[in-house]
Parts: structure tokens; C-alpha cells; sequence
């Protein structure tokens, strides 16, 4: 079922990298056998602390508890600029690429720290304290990581929402952390298209009265509303403030952030990051996992609104004293070789992008990549959903020139840093193989009643035992953290996605096993959609489960039952996608949506998923049990008229 073709670990990666193999087996071992002291020596090396920590960890996956380095005081924005200014002040920081291959920016750490600064008195001046959460709404710009860091230096919590999600979505997010100031721009720009950032933020407000600042960059001047109460522009009001701001001693468990992301029901989850744990995490792996060196340059095209971003654009590289590249645009404009004019343009060694990506740039074929010299690069990794190898081997041999080693970094919000991973000087490669255990890392397979399977084998991934950056809580919701993830298996943490461990003891993700979707690396929960279709009038009942795309990896299949009185037709179709865009984001947009006159359901009347997702796959042989179903012709009419015919 899996290629066999391994990709052995080259005498130049290994001599040229952190760790070899035995580096690799003496390190994981300390990191299980003596994990006090193993962390302790990392956060000794990878950070820099106020005050010293007490106790290493206190953790009980019972009551979903963990705790680090207590009693340690630190401050985020110190590790990522101000300790970096005596031997690196004018190095680049942050390289700024536009959606516009002409406008560009390079921001040195002695800059970013006037910048973060500036922006964190402004904060002050609007009274926001220590513990208080902020809503950043932005487009990849650099301003986006300054509020980041400027709420990390004044104790202050971001709560950071993807700009592509809709002014319903970001209401919720507002509401449900409580934010009172919102940071956002005019607009953004992606793919020459403007998106009404300020404009959707206006929206959402209409119905959060609590949010007293709204700070807006402008990024294109185009004109916006305004109101005088309560907004101000970004650029005016880092003027009237000083360029130096005393951070903010903060405790190892106090809160970084909060990042919503979807699970199985259809309210998102604030999962909650802390500052100690979660940023030795993210530096560690960024160290390691990508092989960083000084001076390199290094390119994670995420978004600042995804975990990715969080961790591997913004805290993990800055904390390291990196250069990070932040791209405002998208791998296919103006074209598609766009991502390769880029690494030369820059110089970039290190690039980490999403197998969507990937596949999106293979269809286009490798004109676009062979027309760029590429020969800067040395690492290339991937992230954010399984990866199918024959995008794998394209990546490798055509992006990398069968020269960089590809990492395939399997981990998660909840996780907040990498988890399996291969190290570049120890690992040889499997395409399609997330690999092996970072340090601290004890993966587990389980079967359907609890069993921990042995050797080679499939199951439910847990992990074992805590980690640094685990998530702390679901905020606002701890009994939500129990229940999602301590529960199912009790005393270990479930991830939500199925693997199998090959004999080698290789791990190989293969996707969600809850009603979590993966669309192009995007989390959605099929509950969300769900939600949002009955919220229209057309609509008596859906039901939504994901089918495989080529390029995305998953679509989204909505089965709809409309109300008795409406008839069904393909402008109201059109009209359902667009509802669903502007109730999640439209990256939620469903890509079929099939009438049904009912759903199948089992006598006690719960939706037969299972069914409707074979249905949606095309894979009728293996319906499997239809004798539960309180109405089996319900089946034939959806397999009657099923859309995605091969
Ligand atoms: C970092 C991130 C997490 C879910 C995760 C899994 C999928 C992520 C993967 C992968 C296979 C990989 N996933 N990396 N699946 N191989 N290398 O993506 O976080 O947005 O929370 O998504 O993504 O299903 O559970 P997040």
C-alpha cells in the first residue's frame, strides 16, 4: 500500500546537521528516562528566565492539568527581541514579501523592538492590562507579529482570528474570549484582491459592546468607515507614545494565547497556550526539526491566523534569533513560480508549506519551479494534513532537486509545537511518513476498547505523557478540555486522528477519526457547516461529511433536506454556499451540496455518517451494515443521485 522507497539520510545532511542518529537516540532517551532534568537543561539553553522555576512539570492527563516550569518567571517579547539586540541588533529579523513581487521590507531586531514597543504602550494608553485578551484580525503583514509580541510584553493575551474568516466568525471569537480591543487593517490584499478587514470588523462589533479600541493599519488606504469613539490608526498612534516599554514579568503558566480551532461540535474551541512551556516548545523544535543556523533564512508560509504561524513564523524563529519570512500573498500570483522567485529573490535555506500547496503548484506543472535556480535551498517541510507520496517525491526531486531533505511535521493547535517528525541529520525518509517521536514524545496506538496495540499496527494516536506546550485549557470551558481529550482513554491524551506504525516503528498519520475536516490544511468541524446550513430558511435538516480532493485533500459534501415548502434548484445551491461562506469563512464553502428528501438515520435516530460518507467517496461496495437504518430507500435515493461520480 505504501511506497518502500527510503531516502536515506546523506553523509553531507548528517555532517552538516544538529544531531545525527546516535544524537537523536541518546536525546529522545533522556527525554524519557530523566525528563526533569532533560527539560530542565533545554529551558536552561533555549530561554532566557527573570527568575528560576521551582518544579520542572506537574501534570495529571486525569484531570487534563499541566503545569511547567513553576515558579519561573519570563517574558515572551525579551526571548524574541531584547536579548537578541547586543549581538544581533541590525540583523534582519522579519523579511516582509507583499502579495506584489515589487513591495518588500526587512525589519532588523533592533527595529522590531522600537515597533513592539510603540505598539505596546499604545496598548496601554487604552488601559489594556496584564491578563486582558486582545483580538488581532490582520493580513500577513509585519504589524501582525508586532501585536503579537506587544501583547506578549505587556502580559496581555492575543487572541488571533484568521483574516479569511467572516464578521459572524470573528463576533463569536470576540464574545467568547471577552476581548475589548481589536487590532486589524484597512484592508488586506491576496492574489491582487482587497479583503474589507476593518469593514468585517465593523460588522461583528455591531454586537460587542464591550470592545472599547479598535487600532487599524492602514495597508491600503482605501477609504473605510470610521468611528471617532472608538478607533484609532496604528500609524498616528505609535507617534504619540514612547519607543521603549518595560516588559512585563510574566509566570511560565500565565496565558500567551488563545487560538481558536474547530473540534466535533459546532462552537470553536479557545484552546489556551501558556508562556514558559509553550515557547521552549516552539523555539526547541524550530532548532532541531529545521535544522537552523544563524544567518539563515528561513520561510514558513502559513498564516499568523493558524497555529503554524504562531508557532513557526512568529515565536519559534524569533525566539531563536532567526530570520523569518512573512508572505502577505499566495503561492499562484502573479503565477505560479511565484514561491520559487521568492526563495531566490531572498535566498531562502529553509521553506515549510502545506501538501495543498504543494499539490496546487504540481498540477501546474514544473516549468514554474525548473525556471527558478532554487539553489539556495537546503530543508523543505511540510505540515498540516497528510501527505500523499507522490506529492512527496515531487517536492522532493523537483522542488528540492533530490538534494534537501523533506520534513513532515505531524502535530496540532492543541500540541502548540511539532510531535512527530523526522530530524534532518538522523531520519531516513519514508514518503508519506510523519516519522519518529520528538524528544519528550511517547505516541501510542489504541484500538477501538481501549487497548494499547504492540509493534506494527493501526489505531487511535495518544500520546502518553505531557509536553511542554500542551494545551492548558479550553477557555472559558475546562470540562470541554476532559471530555475532547482525556477521556476517551483515560489517563492519556487522544488526538483525534488515526495512524499506523510500520515495523521500522514509523509513523504514518492518516487523517481525522472525528467529525473534524481538513480542507486544505484548514480545520473545519462538520458540525460548523451543519449549524450554519439550517440557520438558513430553506433548510429542515444537513448533514455534512468530507470527501477526498485532489488538491485539497478533503471537499466538503453537504447533504440538504430542504424545508417542505421550498423547491430545490441549483440557485438556491449557489445561494447555500454562499450562506455557509459568510456564516464560517470561505474556506468553508461546501463543494457539493446534494437535495435529499430525509437522512439516514438509525432507529433511535442518530445520523448514519458513515454511510453518507461512503456515498460522498463513491466507494458503494463497502456501505457496510445498512440493517440499523429506520428507513433503508432513503440510501438508494442518495446513491441515486450522488455527485461525485468518478
Ligand atoms: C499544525 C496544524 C491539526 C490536524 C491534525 C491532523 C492534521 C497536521 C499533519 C497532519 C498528517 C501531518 N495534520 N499535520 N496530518 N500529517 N504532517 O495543522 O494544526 O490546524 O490544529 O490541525 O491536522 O489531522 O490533527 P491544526
Amino acid at each position: 500500500m505504501y511506497p518502500k522507497e527510503l531516502h536515506p539520510v546523506t553523509d553531507q545532511v548528517r555532517e552538516s546537521a544538529h544531531l545525527d542518529e546516535a544524537g537523536y537516540q541518546a536525546m529522545y532517551r533522556a527525554s524519557i528516562e530523566q525528563p526533569e532534568q532533560f527539560w530542565a537543561e533545554q529551558a536552561e539553553r533555549f530561554l532566557t528566565w527573570e527568575h528560576p522555576w521551582h518544579t520542572v512539570s506537574d501534570c495529571d492527563f486525569r484531570q487534563g492539568q499541566a503545569a511547567w516550569f513553576i515558579g519561573g518567571k519570563l517574558n515572551v517579547s525579551v526571548n524574541c527581541i531584547d536579548r537578541h539586540l547586543s549581538s544581533r541588533g541590525e540583523q534582519t529579523a522579519i523579511i516582509w514579501e507583499g502579495d506584489e513581487p515589487t513591495d518588500d521590507a526587512r525589519i532588523s531586531y533592533r527595529e522590531l523592538h522600537e515597533k513592539v514597543c510603540r505598539l505596546a504602550n499604545v496598548l496601554k494608553s487604552r488601559g489594556v492590562k496584564k491578563g486582558d485578551r486582545v483580538c488581532l484580525y490582520m493580513p500577513m503583514v509585519p504589524e501582525a507579529a508586532y501585536a503579537m509580541l506587544a501583547c506578549a510584553r505587556i502580559g496581555a493575551v492575543h487572541s488571533v482570528v484568521f483574516g479569511g474568516f467572516s464578521p459572524d466568525a470573528v463576533r463569536d471569537r470576540i464574545l467568547d474570549a471577552d476581548c475589548q480591543t481589536v487590532i486589524t487593517a484597512d484592508y488586506g490584499v491576496r492574489g491582487g484582491k482587497p479583503v474589507p478587514l476593518k469593514a468585517n470588523v465593523d460588522k461583528a462589533l455591531a454586537k460587542c459592546p464591550n470592545v472599547h479600541s479598535v487600532i487599524t493599519v492602514r495597508r491600503t488606504g482605501e477609504t473605510i468607515d470610521w468611528d471617532t469613539t472608538r478607533d484609532l490608526w496604528y500609524h498616528e498612534a505609535i507617534e504619540q507614545v514612547s519607543a521603549d516599554c518595560a516588559p512585563e514579568p510574566m509566570d511560565s503558566e500565565d496565558p500567551l494565547f488563545i487560538l481558536y480551532t474547530s473540534g466535533s461540535t459546532g462552537k470553536p474551541k479557545g484552546v489556551l497556550h501558556t508562556t514558559g512551556g509553550y515557547l521552549l516548545s516552539a523555539a526547541m523544535t524550530h532548532h532541531y526539526v529545521f535544522d537552523y543556523k544563524p544567518g539563515e533564512i528561513y520561510w514558513c508560509t502559513a498564516d499568523v491566523g493558524w497555529i503554524t504561524g504562531h508557532s513557526y513564523i512568529v515565536y519559534g524563529p524569533l525566539c531563536n534569533g532567526a530570520t523569518t519570512l512573512m508572505f502577505e500573498g499566495v503561492p499562484t500570483y502573479p503565477d505560479a513560480s511565484r514561491c520559487w522567485q521568492v526563495v531566490d529573490k531572498h535566498q531562502v535555506n529553509i521553506f515549510y508549506t502545506a501538501p495543498t500547496a504543494i499539490r496546487a503548484l504540481m498540477a501546474k506543472g514544473n516549468e514554474f519551479v525548473t525556471s527558478c535556480q532554487r539553489s539556495s535551498l537546503r530543508l523543505l517541510g511540510t505540515v498540516g494534513e497528510p501527505i500523499n507520496p507522490e506529492a512527496w517525491e515531487w517536492y522532493y526531486h523537483v522542488v528540492g532537486d533530490s538534494r534537501c531533505p523533506v520534513v513532515d511535521t505531524w502535530w496540532q493547535t492543541e500540541t502548540g509545537a511539532i510531535m512527530i517528525t523526522p530530524l534532518p541529520g538522523a531520519t531516513d525518509l519514508k514518503p508519506g511518513s510523519a516519522t519518529r517521536p520528538f524528544f519528550g514524545v511517547e505516541p501510542a496506538l489504541m484500538d477501538p476498547d481501549g487497548k494499547e496495540l504492540q509493534g506494527a499496527a493501526s489505531g487511535n494516536l495518544v500520546l502518553k505523557r505531557s509536553w511542554p506546550s500542551q494545551i492548558r485549557t479550553v477557555y472559558g470551558d475546562h470540562q470541554r478540555l476532559v471530555d475532547t481529550y482525556f477521556s476517551a482513554y483515560p489517563g492519556l491524551y487522544f488526538t483525534g486522528d488515526g495512524a499506523r506504525r510500520d515495523e521500522d516503528g514509523y509513523y504514518w498519520i492518516t487523517g481525522r477519526v472525528d467529525d473534524v475536516l481538513n480542507v486544505s490544511g484548514h480545520r473545519i468541524g462538520t458540525a460548523e457547516v451543519e449549524s450554519a446550513l439550517v440557520l438558513h430558511d430553506s433548510v429542515a435538516e444537513a448533514a455534512v461529511v468530507g470527501c477526498p480532493h485532489d488538491i485539497k485533500g478533503q471537499a466538503i459534501y453537504a447533504y440538504v433536506m430542504p424545508m417542505h415548502d421550498v423547491e430545490p434548484s441549483d440557485a438556491l445551491i449557489s445561494e447555500l454556499k454562499a450562506f455557509v461562506a459568510e456564516q464560517v469563512g470561505g474556506f468553508a464553502k461546501p463543494e457539493f451540496i446534494q437535495w435529499t428528501p430525509g437522512l439516514p438515520k438509525t432507529r433511535s435516530g442518530k445520523i448514519m455518517r458513515r454511510i453518507l460518507r461512503k456515498i460522498a467517496e463513491d466507494e458503494l461496495e463497502s456501505l457496510g451494515d445498512t440493517s440499523t437504518l429506520a428507513d433503508p430507500a432513503v440510501v438508494e435515493e442518495l446513491i441515486a443521485h450522488r455527485l461525485n461520480r468518478a
